[in-house]
């Protein structure tokens, strides 16, 4: 059966992490079995040092991109065959724009906030023995930071991050109008993409004032609670 590694449940949502969670939900929206391998230690299994990465009749495939093109080709492609190449087209855009844009924001949001910060790190470091868990904490902390700044984003104000979020939300909600899935009534890899980052703003026990950005665009919101119940719910 394929192994996914994570790091493990964030509140309702399976992983606080969009990547392993787009993962997560892509498996289940492709109908293929599997089973999660929880823990920060993953992170010194992993092939690339990140996560998630998925184990499968012994081989290793690391990054969220490559773990879905691996399924497609291994298992076939249940989800997105019926696209047209504009379809496809789209799809791609909208995946990196969330893989490369908005996910910095919400890596921001979540670590640059001195208010949210305690509860941040009890809820990632909390299972860690008391002596280490601020020497770690901090570290993890400034070398986030440090990436911010590296890739560009941690520069802006909190304003401009809004603003930058807001284009970004306001293009998928424009896009999604009053469909239950971006290309219809049928989830494709776009949904499970754009549920991965969604719900860590809009599901997520971490609230901060870019998580309330993301509530306002009510379609968004509901697309997150129906992939919650088609996916994750016993009643799905
Ligand atoms: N491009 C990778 C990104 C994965 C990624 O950035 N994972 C983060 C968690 S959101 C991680 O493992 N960070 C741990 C670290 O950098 O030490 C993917 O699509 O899977």
């Amino acid at each position: 059966m394929i192994k996914l590694y994570n790091f493990g449940q964030f509140g309702e949502l399976p992983d606080p992490s969009p990547f392993c969670l787009k993962v997560d939900v892509y498996l289940r929206m492709a109908g293929l079995e599997f089973e999660t391998l929880s823990g920060f230690d993953n992170l010194k299994k992993a092939p690339k040092g990140k996560l998630p990465f998925i184990e499968d009749g012994g081989k290793l495939v690391a990054d969220s991109s490559f773990i879905i093109a691996y399924l497609k080709e291994r298992y076939g492609d249940p989800l997105d065959s019926q696209l047209s190449i504009e379809q496809r087209a789209t799809a791609h855009a909208f995946i990196k724009m969330l893989d490369e844009n908005l996910y910095w924001c919400l890596v921001w949001a979540r670590w640059k906030s001195d208010k949210i910060w305690p509860q941040l790190k009890e809820s990632f470091f909390g299972n860690l023995p008391f002596i280490l868990k601020d020497v770690v904490a901090k570290k993890v902390r400034r070398d986030v930071i440090n990436s911010l700044h590296g890739q560009g984003l941690g520069r802006h104000s909190e304003q401009e991050i809004k603003q930058i979020m807001a284009a970004d939300l306001k293009a998928m909600s424009d896009y999604l109008g009053d469909k239950s899935f971006f290309f219809g009534d049928k989830a494709t890899t776009v949904d499970a993409v754009a549920y991965g980052f969604l719900a860590e703003l809009i599901l997520a026990p971490l609230q901060s004032s870019l998580t309330q950005v993301a509530k306002g665009y009510p379609n968004l919101v509901s697309f997150c609670h129906r992939i919650q119940r088609i996916y994750y719910s016993a009643e799905g």
